[in-house]
């Protein structure tokens, strides 16, 4: 993959958890990865076919002098979704925030934090069993387009199905979803169960009905298998309402 390299980026602000960090600027320094396609540009020439370096570095300044946040997580976080929110062709990014005069009473060199983020394609299945079906399927994909770094892509016809599995008893309405995002598997996983809960979902028994169920079926090409997730889905092949809904929208899947 293809990379722009910045390194040594310094930006005077006002960062930290200590009260005088927050009126008296100290330097910031960052060094970023931005990892995208070059071939086009290069072929032509055109700096309209890249990522300009400086329209990068005005967009991190802008960011990181126009806040004040306690961490340095919290900046680094905001300096990447700003770059994959701005830039669309970039497909991943490594950022270091350096503070070199953090207060601290030891002498020290540096101290910073990394954060490294990539974009991907994830395919989810929605179901909603209980309630008003359709209004739960809108608000679910809503609040999934809402969230940052998540960014929702195709959405497929929402069909009627019948419970399978023998424990639900209701009707189905299932849909598939293309989403595009930078949330790593179990971050992804948090945000779709605190949907979940906002839509009324209460977790008693296994496959029981519910009024909205959330599940990554692929994540980009990763094999997953922990307590938390199983990716691709374990039972995503045997089931009608997750393949019908998936072939209409990623026909090149099956
Ligand atoms: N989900 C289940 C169990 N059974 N049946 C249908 N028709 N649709 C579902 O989404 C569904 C189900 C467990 O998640
Ligand atoms: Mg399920
Ligand atoms: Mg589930």
């Amino acid at each position: 993959m293809d990379k722009i390299l910045i390194r040594g980026l310094e930006i005077p602000a006002c960062h930290g958890v200590n009260p005088p960090e927050k009126v008296n600027p100290q330097p910031f320094i960052f060094d970023v990865d931005i990892a995208a396609d070059f071939y086009r540009a290069a072929k032509r020439d055109d700096l309209s076919l890249t990522v300009n370096y400086s329209s990068a570095c005005r967009l991190i300044t802008e960011v990181v002098s126009s806040n004040t946040f306690d961490l340095i997580e919290k900046l680094a976080y905001e300096c990447v979704f700003a770059l994959f929110e701005n830039f669309s062709s970039v497909s991943g990014i490594s950022l270091t925030v350096w503070k070199p005069q953090a207060p601290m009473k030891r002498k020290f060199s540096n101290v910073g934090v990394t954060v490294s983020l990539k974009r991907e394609s994830v395919y989810l299945s929605l179901g909603s069993s209980l309630g008003d079906k359709k209004a739960t399927l809108d608000t679910a994909i809503e609040k999934l387009n809402k969230t940052r770094g998540i960014s929702v892509q195709k959405v497929s016809e929402y069909i009627a199905t019948e419970p399978y599995g023998g424990v639900a008893k209701n009707e189905f309405l299932n849909c598939a979803v293309q989403i595009s995002t930078i949330l790593p598997p179990h971050t992804l996983l948090d945000e779709i169960q605190r949907i979940e809960a906002e839509c009324g979902r209460v977790r008693n028994k296994r496959w029981e009905d519910r009024t909205l169920d959330i599940d990554i079926i692929f994540y980009g090409d990763k094999t997953i298998r922990d307590e938390r997730l199983t990716v691709p889905h374990r039972d995503w092949n045997n089931r009608d309402f997750v393949k019908i809904p998936l072939k209409s929208i990623a026909p090149q899947l099956f």
